[in-house]
């Protein structure tokens, strides 16, 4: 398959061009696409050189998929043109995802709905995916009624220049800054701007994305999501309350058996997901798994994945696998 990778010079871009190559997605052309400022620039993938070419060049040479990290204005002015050569666009910024025309994807949860008609895919947030694949198997079985969720963000989320600001604080460098205050020994309780009702944008995103990926707008949800200095991952604590009793024992059976996530959870032996652990994985982690004592029908469990992977990238090209196996890519040019 002739594959675009759109923003492939980024943070998530670089981390796609991994996960393509480590999960042997099959690629017989790579078409690195970045800013003018980059074209010509070499990247590596599979251990061989490709340049660096302009959207417009991609466009021409009619990929079948495009995946895009390069930032929502980009991807809507780019998407739609990919998308009337017949390319299928899996678009990893938030520019399409509460779009009622366009279908939000976590494969775990609900890659039924796509069909070869869909040619602007979008990928959800990152701390939303990781929530949502841990909710799938209990929803299904106890129904969920409402969610509390605190996010433990990694700075990778923002990007280089906040990994940037981490390391030259650290190093006692004076360097540009990406966040208002300093990161390291500190904790951040802003993600994104803040909108009219005083809640973060990041925040608005866990609410509306989840209910829209679990196809049920009945899901209550409130969020408070906050930067910590770390890498490597994002954790959340969840607070889950069902419509229906459930049995511990068969709820961390559900999640052992689940798609996509690996129950960490023996506290005996002191072990639960961290983000050291999550680090270069591809599984959603979910440990800590309890009972909320104060409440009937309600648990506790903590959530932990690697926001690059599961996050962006690796569900970005989990949507193409799906596609791929289900023959949804085709040439057919959206209307
Ligand atoms: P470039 O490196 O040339 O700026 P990140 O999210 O880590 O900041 O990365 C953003 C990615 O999106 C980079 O690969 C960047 O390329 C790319 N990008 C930014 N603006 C455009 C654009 N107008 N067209 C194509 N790619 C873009
Ligand atoms: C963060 N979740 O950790 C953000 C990054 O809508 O794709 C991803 C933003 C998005 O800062």
């Amino acid at each position: 398959m002739k594959v675009a990778v759109v923003g492939a010079t980024g943070l998530v871009g670089t981390k796609m061009l991994q996960v393509l190559a480590e999960r042997n997605f099959p690629v017989t052309e790579l078409i690195p696409v970045a800013s003018e400022r980059s074209v010509g620039k070499e990247i590596t993938f599979k251990g061989k050189q490709f340049k660096i070419v302009s959207v417009a060049d991609a466009i021409k040479q009619k990929p079948d998929v495009a995946i895009f990290s390069a930032g929502g204005s980009t991807s809507l002015e780019q998407a739609p043109l990919f998308a009337a050569a017949g390319t299928t666009v899996i678009d990893n910024s938030s520019a399409w995802r509460m779009d009622p025309t366009k279908k939000l994807v976590v494969p775990e949860v609900n890659a039924d709905v796509l069909t070869a008609d869909d040619k602007i895919i979008a990928n959800p947030n990152c701390s939303t995916i990781q929530m949502v694949v841990a909710l799938k198997p209990l929803h299904d079985k106890y129904k969920v009624k409402r969610i509390v969720v605190s996010t433990y963000q990694s700075v990778t989320g923002t990007g280089v220049k906040a990994v940037d600001q981490l390391f030259n604080e650290r190093a006692g460098i004076e360097g540009a800054m990406a966040y208002p205050y300093k990161i390291d020994l500190n904790v951040l309780p802003q993600i994104d701007v803040f909108t009219d009702n005083g809640y973060t944008k990041e925040e608005i995103k866990m609410i509306k994305e989840t209910q829209k990926i679990m196809g049920d707008d009945s899901i209550k949800v409130t969020a408070t999501t906050v930067r910590i200095p770390v890498m490597g991952g994002h954790s959340e604590s969840l607070n889950i309350e069902f419509v229906n009793d459930f049995d511990l024992t068969e709820v961390r059976e559900l999640l052992s058996n689940a798609p996509g996530v690996i129950v960490t959870d023996d506290i005996a032996n002191l072990k639960y997901p961290m983000p050291l652990d999550a680090h270069d994985k591809d599984e959603v982690f979910v440990g800590r798994i309890r009972r909320d004592e104060s409440q009937a029908n309600t648990l506790n469990c903590w959530v932990v994945a690697d926001n690059l992977r599961k996050g962006a990238a690796t569900n970005a090209v989990q949507i193409a696998e799906y596609l791929a196996s289900k023959n949804l890519i085709g040439q057919a040019v959206e209307a």
